[in-house]
């Protein structure tokens, strides 16, 4: 069985987009393939976080793992800060990473943009990334377009350490999925859906009510052709919605064509709102019933200690092949 790891930061509320691109397909995974899902909140910390929010933020994204599906019993659910490997692994990666290959990161050049402070840990972001992959023997990472730089990183690395020190790590392949991969912003439907837009109407959280879910949708940028089309260079809006529609129940984009053909978007857009709400309703119910509960913490107690038990060993493996530490004479 192959083994896959994947995280997601605890940097704000989950969107849709998360939730159809990346979540969705995890929840998939985990029936035929060893999987690792983490909550990065040592990512997070790049840039500035609110203690408090942050401390919410992690617990209410293991929340939502578990409540789209992931069944801890069948995956491994863990908090990355609570596995201390990473970090250490993450620092001896570090010493075979090159300054200039982390500067030519896209995402270290987009989040260091205009600022004046920059901090270390937004450049060697990737070599962390890459000791979480490596730690857990990864085969395939699922992730979104955006990563794929830092994943083709992650394997150069694994290449460096092995060639130089020993053969100890499997290098990890990128799966992008073929749908919604990409969801759009509802309010400039050219760019992707985002946690951290500071325009409210243009993500629908995981958590939002239904009232707001309808509003977002019915107040969605279209066009004034009146025809439900799905059309990415002329008709960005319409095709958006027609991808949310699709990915929430199933139904193929074609289908949903012929379903509204004659008819305006006036019933489309309400028809696509009843779509996400049906399709996030479970997992908000789910999510109340875990967030608050004592279940929650035994969950990801018990991730943890299958998190640390496979990444001590690969640690030791790769502090052995550097040389550090000592053989112990008993031990040996
Ligand atoms: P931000 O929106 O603040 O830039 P993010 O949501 O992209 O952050 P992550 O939390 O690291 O950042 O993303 C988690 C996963 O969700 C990644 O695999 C990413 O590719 C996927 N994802 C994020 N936004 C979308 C989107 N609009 N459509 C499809 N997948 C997405
Ligand atoms: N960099 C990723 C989050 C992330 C990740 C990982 C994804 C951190 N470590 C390991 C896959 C595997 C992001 O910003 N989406």
């Amino acid at each position: 069985m192959k083994t896959i790891f994947s995280g997601i930061q605890p940097s704000g509320s989950l969107t849709l987009g998360n939730y159809l691109g990346a979540m969705k397909h995890f929840v998939d995974l985990q029936e035929d393939h060893h999987c690792y899902f983490c909550v990065v909140d040592e990512h997070a910390i790049t840039v500035p976080q609110d203690r408090l929010k942050l401390r919410d933020n992690i617990k209410s994204l293991a929340a939502l793992y578990i409540a789209s599906g992931i069944d801890p019993n069948k995956s491994t659910l863990f908090i990355q800060s609570e596995v201390p490997a990473h970090t250490q692994l993450g620092w001896m990666l570090q010493t075979v990473s090159y300054i200039g290959e982390l500067e030519r990161m896209t995402q270290f050049k987009d989040k260091s943009k205009g600022k004046e402070a920059v901090s270390a840990g937004l450049l060697t972001y990737p070599p962390l990334m890459a000791a979480d992959i490596l730690l857990y023997k990864t085969d395939i990472v699922p992730v979104g377009e955006d990563q794929k730089q830092h994943l083709e990183l992650t394997r150069d690395l694994a290449q460096r350490f092995n060639h130089r020190y020993n053969d100890i790590f499997t290098i990890p392949d990128i799966s992008i999925p073929k749908v919604g991969a990409r969801i759009m912003s509802l309010q400039e439907p050219t760019k992707k859906m985002s946690k951290s837009d500071d325009n409210q109407k243009a993500s629908i959280f995981i958590l939002d009510t239904e009232k707001q879910i309808e509003k977002k949708i019915k107040s969605a940028v279209t066009d004034s052709e009146g025809i439900v089309k799905y059309d990415k260079e002329n008709k960005p809006g319409i095709s958006n919605l027609l991808t949310i529609y699709a990915s929430c129940t199933g139904e193929t984009i074609e289908e949903l064509e012929g379903k509204y053909e004659g008819k305006g978007y006036g019933e489309f857009k309400q028809d696509t709102a009843n779509a996400v709400i049906d399709a996030l309703r479970p997992i908000q119910k789910k999510y109340e019933a875990l967030i608050h509960s004592e279940e929650l913490d035994e969950l990801l107690d018990h991730g943890a200690d299958k998190a640390n038990a496979a990444a001590t060993k690969m640690l030791r493996k790769a502090k052995k092949a550097m040389g550090l530490g000592r053989v112990h004479k008993k031990r040996k």
